[in-house]
């Protein structure tokens, strides 16, 4: 769909804000932030990121200042959301992300605007059927002159698709034609997750496996269960831990952008959440995926139905080997022996793994940056 000037004029003139309550981890403010960044600096917005956790935020970006209710990052101009902010003043297009509860001062203004701002919420990020159904779709406020538009990121043409920086491709073959040719005889992984038993299950996998495994971990909650492996309460950035076949070493916590570097260059990456899932994605390599848990067994559904799709076109057995070592890792298998044979038959099925995530981020880049199908939606709103 072409993007109309007149339209594209009246979005760009138009101030956004977004909306970010951390619920908890990074994920809500990596992909607010991501989305912030690419609207200010790709479509050149004026954007407002309200955050009310900018400590979470300084993590994930070193040039936030916690103690700054305001500051501009890279383009963005970032307001600390505390329950007390002047927020008197709305914008013409407001998204809440995942959620986010907007404030009722904030409500009343938006509902006093004219003309009408656009509302959005940006939705958690899911495989399954039912998101084509409700994307796009509208909720009316119970009270107020207002109506909330939903907006979900997905995997096909009838969703908003994920982020993807407009250079993100170009700087990752840049990257890896720097880069000297590997020798092949280790499998470099990174590794992220939550935590829990199947860590260490994974780790006496490795160590006592044929193959060679050098485990990349950016300090974070996982990194507890990396260490006890080893016997040890705690480890530092920099130290390297080895036992048989396996060898770790410890990362600082990485900057998105050095982040996805290491995605670029591992032979296979553990990730979790939302938005290290999709960075796995756009690095076109084999991946394992720990999926955020939810009450009542939610997410099974949403693993399964990504790996579904992600599978589609490749042999049963590569298939059979995603699903078994995902839904290992996720249910926190205990077995070293259980955890080896699905490693081994993952790796096995690597080269089709690796072919078919080149040819899947290929698909993605189909559907569109997530950024560019918002900015388009809300156009055809104003
Ligand atoms: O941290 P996550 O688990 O985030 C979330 C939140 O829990 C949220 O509440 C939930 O709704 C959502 O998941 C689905 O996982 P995620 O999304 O992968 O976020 C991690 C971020 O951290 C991501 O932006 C990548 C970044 N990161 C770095 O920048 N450096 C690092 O070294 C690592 C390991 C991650």
């Amino acid at each position: 769909m072409r993007f109309e000037p007149a339209r594209a004029s009246r979005v760009s003139g138009a101030r956004w804000d977004i909306f970010c309550n951390v619920v908890d981890h990074y994920g809500d403010i990596g992909v607010s932030w991501r989305l912030a960044r690419q609207l200010a600096l790709e479509h050149g917005l004026d954007v407002r990121l309200w955050v009310d956790d900018l400590t979470t935020f300084h993590h994930l970006c070193s040039a936030v200042d916690p103690g700054l209710d305001r500051q501009i990052v890279e383009g963005v101009a970032i307001r600390h959301w505390r329950p007390d902010a002047d927020v008197r003043d709305p914008a013409a297009v407001v998204i809440e992300a995942f959620g986010s509860r907007l404030p009722e001062p904030y409500l009343l203004a938006m509902a006093a605007r004219a003309p009408q701002p656009v509302w959005i919420n940006l939705e958690y990020l899911s495989a399954e059927d039912w998101v084509e159904g409700c994307h796009g779709r509208t909720s009316p406020h119970p009270r107020l002159p207002l109506t909330k538009h939903f907006f979900f990121p997905g995997f096909t043409q009838s969703t908003g698709g994920v982020l993807c920086e407009r250079d993100l491709e170009t700087e990752r073959r840049t990257e890896l034609a720097a880069r000297p040719q590997r020798t092949g005889t280790v499998a470099t992984v990174s590794l992220f997750g939550y935590g829990g038993p199947a860590v260490g299950a994974l780790l006496e996998a490795w160590a006592t496996g044929a193959e060679n495994v050098l485990a990349m971990v950016p300090e974070s909650r996982i990194l507890p269960d990396v260490t006890g492996f080893f016997g040890l309460s705690e480890a530092a950035p920099g130290q390297r831990l080895e036992r048989g076949s396996v060898a770790v070493l410890i990362l600082p916590f990485q900057s998105l952008d050095q982040y996805d570097r290491l995605l670029w260059t591992c032979d296979c990456n553990f990730v979790r959440g939302e938005d290290s899932f999709v960075r796995a994605q756009w690095a076109r390599r084999p991946f394992v995926w720990n999926i955020y848990p939810q009450e009542g067994g939610a997410h099974w559904a949403k693993m399964h139905a990504f790996v579904d799709r992600y599978t589609e076109g490749v042999s049963a057995e590569a298939a059979t080997a995603t699903r078994e070592l995902w839904r290992l890792w996720n249910r926190g298998e205990t077995s070293a022996a259980v955890m080896g044979t699905a490693w081994r038959r993952f790796r096995s099925a690597k080269s089709e793994l690796g072919a078919r995530a080149d040819a899947w981020a290929t698909h993605l880049r189909q559907l569109g940056d997530l950024s560019s199908n918002l900015v388009r939606f809300v156009s055809e709103q104003l």
